[in-house]
């Protein structure tokens, strides 16, 4: 199959991470997608294409308009106000406070637009977002235009991101995006399989109550594990998309027999609700070695992942989401995409 990267991910670079008791370099950084492109490329994947460029209408089909606009503005709004180092959030409008009165502040704004401090900004931020966004949408034209399956090599991720609001390193929701690119294309249904670590909070918010987008989430229990607020096995779907969203929270120490046993359910559904296209959240920190993790998937474990999508026989879409343990990032993403090609 073919990849879709961009060097221009590699000016996100350096920004810093408010994590439980301090402010650490941040675990989002660029040589996570370099360990990802060489191992592409030493296992022979495919050819690496890079992204062809896109205005940002699709962005606002799933994203609010002025959430949308906000995102380009802020490095030069936060150099503007004379502020340095890494642009990022602290204060937030939660209960009890007004979310509906944009402050005039770049500090303020940022919370205003985010959910907690993980989505951050440094010069070459913005250009890495729309770099990603471009990636996303030119590996679902490749599939649509008849590949069996394409590898959007996305940074930043995108999962957490919701309709008007960043968060745990996303920004603009790039499977979600995708998603409602094939459906404006005529797909007449599409499913968004959502393998990584982390609950897809934004993916499930953008389509909570539409029937026309399945969403299937493996994750850790929120009850325990970021992103906390959303992510229960109650979530089903509201109105037309009651029963269409699905979550599969699972426990701490989780190994591939208690994953692999939501992965075939997630996919028994899959295959009855019967889309035209696949989206897989490609995120690999369930690893067990993963540094801000807890799940205990072995670099065995992730060719088996792909061989079980690819008996959905389906088109498919991989993008990237998350995955920390950078050494071993590219083997066990590139793991399964060569498990889905079934060698
Ligand atoms: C796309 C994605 O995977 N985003 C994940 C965002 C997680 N942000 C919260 C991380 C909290 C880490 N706390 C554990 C630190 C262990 N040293
Ligand atoms: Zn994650």
């Amino acid at each position: 199959m073919k990849t879709v990267y961009s060097p221009l991910h590699a000016g996100h670079a350096g920004q810093m991470e408010l994590v439980t008791s301090a402010i650490v370099p941040g675990f989002e950084k660029p040589s996570r997608a370099e360990f990802i492109k060489a191992r592409v490329e030493s296992e022979r994947l495919g050819p690496i294409v890079l992204p062809l460029e896109h205005d940002l209408a699709a962005a606002k089909r799933i994203h609010k308009s002025d959430y949308v606009d906000f995102l380009p503005t802020v490095w030069p709004q936060w150099v503007e106000a004379g502020l340095k180092g890494t642009a990022m959030p602290f204060t937030w409008p939660t209960r009890g406070l007004r979310g509906d009165v944009p402050p005039k502040r770049i500090d303020a704004l940022l919370g205003y637009y985010s959910f907690d401090a993980g989505a951050t900004f440094v010069e070459g931020t913005w250009a890495a977002i729309k770099s990603s966004y471009d990636v996303a949408l030119t590996a679902a034209g490749l599939v649509k235009d008849g590949d069996a399956s394409a590898f959007a090599l996305c940074r930043p991720p995108g999962h957490h991101a919701g309709a008007g609001f960043m968060g745990g390193y996303c920004y603009i929701n790039n499977a979600a995006v995708a998603a409602q690119w094939f459906r404006d294309q005529g797909a007449a249904r599409v499913s968004i399989l959502d393998v990584d670590y982390h609950h897809g909070n934004g993916t499930q918010e953008i389509f909570y109550d539409r029937a026309d987008v399945q969403v299937l989430n493996l994750h850790g229990d929120p009850l325990v594990e970021y992103p906390f607020f959303l992510g229960h096995a109650d979530e089903g779907g509201a109105g037309e998309g009651e029963g269409f969203n699905v979550n599969y929270p699972m426990p701490f120490g989780t190994d591939w027999d208690a994953w692999n046993a939501s992965l075939e359910d997630a996919c028994a559904k899959l295959a009855a609700y019967a889309p035209d296209v696949v989206i897989v959240s490609l995120g690999v920190d369930t690893f067990e070695k993963d540094p801000i993790s807890q799940f205990r998937l072995k670099t065995t474990d992730y060719p088996k992942i792909g061989r079980r999508v690819a008996r959905l026989g389906l088109p498919t879409l991989f993008v990237m989401e998350g995955g920390y343990a950078v050494e071993e990032i590219g083997i066990n993403a590139v793991g399964v995409l060569t498990g889905f090609e079934d060698r």
